[in-house]
């Protein structure tokens, strides 16, 4: 599903940490440490489930027979069903089969440590009992049982954290509430947001935090869109500051940050360096239940996800998609049991890690990291049988998580720490390794960008340190669009990208940047540095934050070959500056010396 510009502007406006956030009366600004003692189970964490179920598990994929393309739980927009038809599926949503332990168990059993389920999704359907609004599965459905109800007890009882997602925004069964691309049943969707928050929205948020014992952690909010003004936004941030240890995420709109950054479907390169985030990810290709998809996702990529993002610094949301029975898939319980049996053995290397702290992705596989332990996570396993990790510690030990019994040779060399692998596989998804290190991670520098054989030199976003001249902290950050990345929120001109690279010539270079814009930025500068040489160019807009193009900004004269330093700055006039996702210097000749 693509954001819409709303949403896009909006996630690029969060991307703002959120120490604001007060833990009381709207005024005193949170600590750090504040901060640090409310996300520190879901920090633990991890790993959840998130649960959308909901009446269009009843339809689950086809309308009158016919199937209807998209997401389960789109039908009524992507089929343009009247709120009369829709609301009338509520008599047929009698879930019989649901079991809230059953649910939980799945979710303990694969290794989650919290689960988020849909309390109300576009749809407007509440699954759980409202006085604020009848269409709820209590007083609209034959079942009349609230399974959030049965469900925060079961979580009570087994140990584990309830959060709701609650569609704020969109509503497309209430008056006034918005639907993205507009209104397909004027009747019954016309009417005015601010009435529609104010007599469903908020009351069942405040429903939803006042009623249910020990629930929920989290508020899962989504879609956001312009109709959410900051006033309106505020007037729910107020509510959740209520509960001091609720965290939210960053999808309310109307500014507000939350509390974390929520990537859909894709795992960001570099993840979100000093903020906490969280991949939410289908096992299929619908959240909601749909009959036909069987696009099942393998145990194996469930996993090297899990590990990818752990490695990167976030946590995983993975979604289950239960029938109108109230079952979740046998495929997805089957895919989960094998993720869980994995983590018995290897948790250790998941919960409560950091991510890893080498630069550079390696070949074979992923590193996390708690204290001086480093786990690596072997996907590939080396033919050699050597991994080498480049750091200046010398290792305590090293042994396999499974088998804490063998110890494995290591060396520390001018490479860093040499490590000799068992001859076979111990686990074909990911065998884990961990190497007890001698006082913190030092590692050694990445080794520097080489010439191409074209003459041409690529210096992407992914590869550059970002650092700053400011007294405070750095404010850019490495984001992602389209799985790429880029050099973001750059706001701030001491902030600065530094490459290493062996240029072989000197010589005349053109300067290519691919980068996006938009018009605020046009007369910024870009300070382009090669060594002793400098080159400043300025700004074109490409009309949007998102929207990258490739500027060929001008020559610059490097004047020493060897190692050298290539910074990119901005100069600071107009103070916006732009996305960037790579440099390229393209030799005027080429003439490369030791090629
Ligand atoms: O529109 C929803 C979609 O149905 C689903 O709930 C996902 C989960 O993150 N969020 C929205 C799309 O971004």
């Amino acid at each position: 599903m693509k954001y819409t510009i709303a949403l896009a502007a909006f996630l690029l406006m969060s991307t703002g940490n959120s120490s604001l956030q007060a833990t009381e009366g709207g005024s005193i600004p949170e600590t750090k440490e504040q901060r640090d003692v409310r996300m520190a189970w879901w920090r633990e964490a991890k790993f959840g489930m998130f649960i959308h179920w909901g009446l269009y598990s009843v339809p689950a994929g086809s309308w009158q027979g016919k199937p209807v393309s998209g997401i389960g739980e789109w039908i009524m927009h992507n089929g343009k069903i009247s709120v009369a038809d829709y609301k009338a599926l509520a008599s047929q949503f009698d879930p019989e089969k649901f079991d809230a332990d059953t649910w939980v168990s799945v979710a303990k059993a694969a290794g989650m440590k919290y689960i988020v389920i849909t309390a109300k999704h576009h749809d407007g359907f509440a699954m759980f009992k409202s006085e604020a609004n009848p269409f709820n599965i209590v007083d609209a459905t034959p079942f009349k049982r609230d399974p959030l109800k049965e469900l925060a007890a079961a979580c009570q009882r087994q140990g584990i954290k309830l959060g709701f997602y609650y569609s704020q925004d969109q509503d497309w069964t209430a008056p006034g509430g918005a639907a993205l691309g507009g209104h397909w049943d004027k009747a019954g969707q016309d009417g005015d947001f601010a009435s529609y928050l104010h007599t469903k929205a908020i009351p069942q948020l405040k429903e939803l935090l006042a009623n249910y014992q020990s629930a929920p952690a989290v508020i899962w909010f989504d879609t956001p869109t312009a109709d959410m003004t900051p006033q309106l936004a505020q007037e729910i941030v107020a509510l959740l500051k209520e509960h001091p240890e609720l965290i939210w995420n960053n999808r309310l709109g109307g500014g507000e940050p939350g509390d974390t950054e929520t990537p859909e479907q894709h795992i960001p390169p570099s993840g979100f360096p000093g903020r906490d985030w969280e991949t939410c990810m289908t096992i299929n290709g619908t959240w909601g239940y749909k009959k036909n998809d069987e696009n099942w996702k393998s145990t194996d990529v469930l996993l090297h996800n899990l590990i990818d993002i752990a490695s990167k610094g976030g946590n995983y949301l993975l979604n289950v998609g239960p029938t109108s029975e109230g079952i979740i898939p046998a495929p997805e319980v089957e895919r989960l049991k094998q993720v869980g049996a994995w983590l018995k053995v290897n948790g250790e290397a998941i919960y409560g890690t950091q991510a890893t702290p080498f630069k550079e992705a390696f070949p074979w596989g992923r590193v996390t990291q708690r204290g001086n332990r480093l786990y690596l996570h072997v996907f590939d396993w080396p033919k050699d049988g050597q991994l080498v990790l480049p750091m200046k510690n010398g290792v305590s030990g090293v042994c396999l998580l499974a088998d804490p019994g063998t110890r494995l040779k290591a060396v520390t060399g001018a490479g860093g720490v040499e490590i000799t692998l068992p001859a076979s596989v111990p686990d074909s998804v990911a065998s884990v390794v961990a190497v007890d290190v001698d006082g913190i991670v030092d590692p050694l520098p990445p080794p520097p960008i080489e010439q191409r054989a074209d003459g041409s030199i690529e210096l992407r976003a992914l590869d550059a340190d970002l650092l700053t001249r400011a007294e405070g902290p750095i404010k850019a950050v490495m984001e992602s669009y389209d799985d790429i990345s880029s050099i973001g929120y750059w706001i701030q001109p001491q902030d600065y990208a530094q490459w290493r690279v062996n240029i072989a010539s000197a010589g005349d270079y053109a300067v290519l940047a691919e980068y996006a814009a938009v018009s605020s930025s046009v007369g910024d500068k870009m300070i382009v540095s090669v060594g002793a040489a400098t080159g400043q160019y300025a700004l074109q807009s490409t009309d949007s934050w998102k929207k990258f193009q490739t500027f060929q900004l001008g020559m610059i004269h490097v004047t020493q070959a060897g190692l050298q330093t290539i910074t990119i700055q901005s100069d600071g006039v107009k103070g916006t500056f732009c996305n960037l996702r790579s440099l390229t210097l393209k030799p005027k000749k080429v003439n490369i010396s030791n090629r």
